[in-house]
């Protein structure tokens, strides 16, 4: 998308010059697969929001209309998509031949890698000859288990032997057969096997160069067994992910890795910069755009109330809070993403001396935290005695103080527990995030 450039120097958006770099957006789209129709709406909404909304102070118009082009994909790529370290039972689906076996492989290997848990792989595909041998070929060498039973022709069969014999699994990937939308036998198949293995996350597994047919297949299986997270395989080719977009835009379900080769190490957690960049054939995107602080905290805002739901809440995720209420302006974006329930409706109306307690506790906190460790961060009620013992020395605060802060902690963590028993707030806050239960970090 090289004509970004045009805006270059000029003061004023004039109609003439939006609709050219509008056009010009609306071919890389294409160039790259992304949907018509949404492509269109796309391209609409930015070539409106660039004639109505002025650049702020200090902003180029060049960056400007890059600002919006980003903030927009963005929004339909969802908010960062992070996964819990164990309780996890996976679904692979997808059609023929996108790399489904591949990155059930590569995903197993990333979880024992990255978590150090234990996990396990069930072939599942009944239909493709040799797809256990294949599994197990590509695990050859890890510490993950790989269930299969080559003679069997009853996929539902294999996963229920399989989930039985791996239990004590903390994680669980199924591979499932590849598929072709039409035929009813295997979409029958799928559905039992979503129902009888109780699948935490289903991914669909797509083929970056799928192209123009990604957005109806997605929905084929959105509609089969209810798709949480995409994965986007063969990216080290010369696609450019457009397909993907569609399918993210179509089933809401953001990408969460992508395959970059045919080895097990060839997978990436999913980082939406630079899949912006390569959409849009733009190099490193990151340089051209220069968001306010408000749009950044806008995504902290969003990326924090997720994690809230998650039901996790760590020490950082604390200070993160604390300061985002402790920042007027923030604090205003925070509760224009959440229900007035969410903070006791309160916080909007601290006093200033409210206000400077707080920054007062947040500067301390700062000066503790800095003497955990990301563990003790992680999961504070490790901290025992003897830690808060040398957590207090570290820092140079007393010891009250650091029991202080897990109380604060503690409070905090209540607070969030009793509102994610809520239901109504848990409905209202999950058509507002459109996110899954059991979205961790
Ligand atoms: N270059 C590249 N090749 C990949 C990637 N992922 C998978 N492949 C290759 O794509 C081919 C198909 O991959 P499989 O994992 O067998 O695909 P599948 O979806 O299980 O296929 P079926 O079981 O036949 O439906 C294999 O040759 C893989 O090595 C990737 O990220 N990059
Ligand atoms: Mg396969």
């Amino acid at each position: 998308m090289g004509s970004i450039g045009l805006l270059k120097g000029k003061r004023k958006v004039d109609e003439e010059s939006v609709k050219e770099l509008s056009k010009a957006l609306r071919r890389a789209l294409l160039e790259a697969d992304f949907n018509v129709r949404q492509t269109k709406e796309l391209t609409e909404r930015i070539e409106r929001r660039m004639m109505e909304e002025d650049p702020l102070p200090g902003v180029k118009l060049q960056t400007h209309a890059m600002n919006l082009i980003y903030t927009e994909l963005v929004r339909i790529l969802g908010p960062p998509r992070n996964i819990r370290p164990h309780n996890e039972t996976v679904l692979m689906v997808g059609l023929y031949g996108q790399g489904k076996t591949t990155t059930t492989a590569k995903v197993a290997d990333w979880w024992r890698r990255k978590h150090g848990v234990k996990v396990a792989v069930i072939e599942a595909d009944v239909h493709r000859p040799g797809a256990f041998q294949q599994l197990k070929q590509l695990l050859e060498g890890t510490n993950v288990s790989v269930y299969g039973e080559p003679e069997e022709k009853d996929a539902v069969k294999i996963v229920k032997n399989g989930l039985k014999i791996h239990n004590a699994a903390d994680v669980i990937i199924i591979d499932t057969a590849g598929r072709d939308s039409l035929d009813n036998e295997l979409k029958d198949e799928l559905i039992a096997i979503s129902e009888i293995s109780n699948a935490t996350e289903k991914f669909l597994v797509i083929d970056a160069q799928v192209g123009q047919a990604a957005g109806p297949v997605a929905q084929t299986f959105h509609d089969l067994v209810g798709v949480t997270g995409t994965i986007v395989t063969k990216l080290d080719g010369t696609a450019r992910g457009g397909g993907a977009l569609s399918a993210v835009s179509t089933t809401g379900a953001p990408i969460v890795f992508v395959g970059e080769g045919e080895r097990i190490n060839d997978l990436e957690k999913f980082e939406s910069d630079r899949f912006i960049s390569r959409l849009l054939g733009m190099g490193d995107i990151k340089g051209l755009i220069d968001l306010a602080p408000g749009d950044l905290d806008e995504q902290e805002a969003l990326r924090l109330t997720q994690r809230l739901m998650s039901g996790r809440f760590t020490l950082t995720d604390m200070y993160t809070q604390m300061e985002m209420t402790s920042k007027i302006g923030t604090m205003d974006k925070l509760l224009s993403h959440l229900p007035d329930s969410m903070f006791g409706g309160g916080m909007s109306n601290m006093s200033k001396s409210q206000k400077q307690q707080m920054q007062k506790n947040l500067d301390q906190y700062r000066v503790i935290m800095d003497s955990m460790t990301q563990q003790e961060k992680d999961e504070p009620h490790l901290l025992k005695s003897s830690r808060i013992k040398r957590i207090a020395r570290g820092s140079g605060v007393d010891e009250k103080s650091v029991k202080d802060l897990l109380g604060h902690w503690n409070k905090s963590k209540k607070m969030m527990r009793g509102m994610k028993g809520n239901r109504k707030f848990r409905k209202q806050m999950q058509s507002m995030m459109d996110i899954d239960d059991g979205i961790g970090m």
